[in-house]
C-alpha cells in the first residue's frame, strides 16, 4: 500500500496495483478558443494552465504501470445520442453539433472533440467517448475498471465542478475510493472550483479525497512500505 499522508481531510491509502488515473475531457472544444467552452462565454485560459500540471500527472502514473484512461465528452454525428435537454439548453453562440471553427462542436472524430496533443493518449491507453457529464453514463467504463481490478481512482481534467466532480460522485457511489488531482484540474468560475474540493472532502470525505500533484507523484514513487 501507498500512502499520501498530507492527503485531505485525511490520509489516503492506496494500492497502486488496484489504483487507475482517469483524465477527463482535456479537449480542445474546451480549452481552445472556438470550442464548446468559449462558446457558453467561457474565457478558456484558465483551463490552459493546468495542461503542464496534467502532463506531469500522466508521466508519474505511466512511470508507475497505473492504468490510464483519457474520456471525451462528445456525440455521434446524427446526435442520437444527444438529448435535446442537453442541445436546447441556455444560447450558446455555438450549440452541440453545429459547426464551429474546429469542426463540428463536440462531435466524435472532429478536431475540437480531440484530447490536447499534448496530453495525447498513448497506445495501450483507455479512451472513453461520454455523452453525459459523467464518465459512467451510458459507457463501458465500469466494465474496464472491473476488468483492471481497479479498486481506488485518481481523478484530474476539467471542468472540476461538472465532469470532473460528477464522474467521481459516480465513482464513489460505486465503491471506488477517489482522489481529485487539486492542481491538475481546473474550472471557468475559480469560486467553483475551490468549493467543489471543499464539498468532496466535506465531512469525512463524503465524496473522497484532494492532493496535490507533487504529494501524488512522490507516493507513487517511494519505496513501498515494509509492512505493507
Ligand atoms: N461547461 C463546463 O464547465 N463543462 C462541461 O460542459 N463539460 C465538462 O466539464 N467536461
Amino acid at each position: 500500500m501507498r500512502e499520501i499522508a498530507g492527503a485531505r481531510p485525511f490520509p489516503f491509502r492506496f494500492d497502486p496495483a488496484a489504483t487507475a488515473l482517469i483524465v477527463i475531457d482535456m479537449q480542445r472544444d474546451f480549452i481552445e478558443e472556438g470550442g464548446f467552452g468559449a462558446a457558453l462565454g467561457n474565457d478558456v485560459r484558465p483551463l490552459r494552465a493546468i495542461v503542464p500540471d496534467v502532463a506531469r500527472l500522466l508521466s508519474v502514473a505511466r512511470a508507475a504501470g497505473l492504468p490510464v484512461i483519457h474520456t471525451r465528452e462528445c456525440h455521434r454525428p446524427d446526435l442520437s445520442d444527444c438529448p435535446p435537454a442537453k442541445r436546447d439548453r441556455g444560447a450558446p453562440a455555438l450549440r452541440i453539433g453545429d459547426a464551429g471553427p474546429m469542426g463540428r462542436v463536440l462531435i466524435a472524430g472532429e478536431p475540437g472533440a480531440e484530447i490536447l496533443p499534448e496530453l495525447a493518449p498513448r497506445p495501450g491507453e483507455i479512451v472513453i467517448d461520454k455523452p453525459g457529464k459523467g464518465a459512467f453514463h451510458a459507457t463501458d467504463l465500469s466494465a474496464h475498471l472491473a476488468r483492471l481490478g481497479t479498486r481506488s481512482l485518481i481523478l484530474a481534467g476539467v471542468t472540476t465542478e461538472v465532469c470532473v466532480q460528477t464522474t467521481m460522485r459516480e465513482a464513489n457511489d460505486r465503491g471506488f475510493e477517489c482522489l481529485l488531482a487539486e492542481d491538475a484540474t481546473e474550472s471557468y468560475f475559480p469560486a467553483f472550483k475551490a468549493t467543489t474540493l471543499d464539498m468532496v472532502r466535506a465531512q469525512g470525505a463524503i465524496v473522497g479525497w484532494t492532493a496535490t500533484v507533487s504529494e501524488i507523484a512522490q507516493a507513487c514513487t517511494a519505496p513501498e512500505a515494509a509492512h505493507g
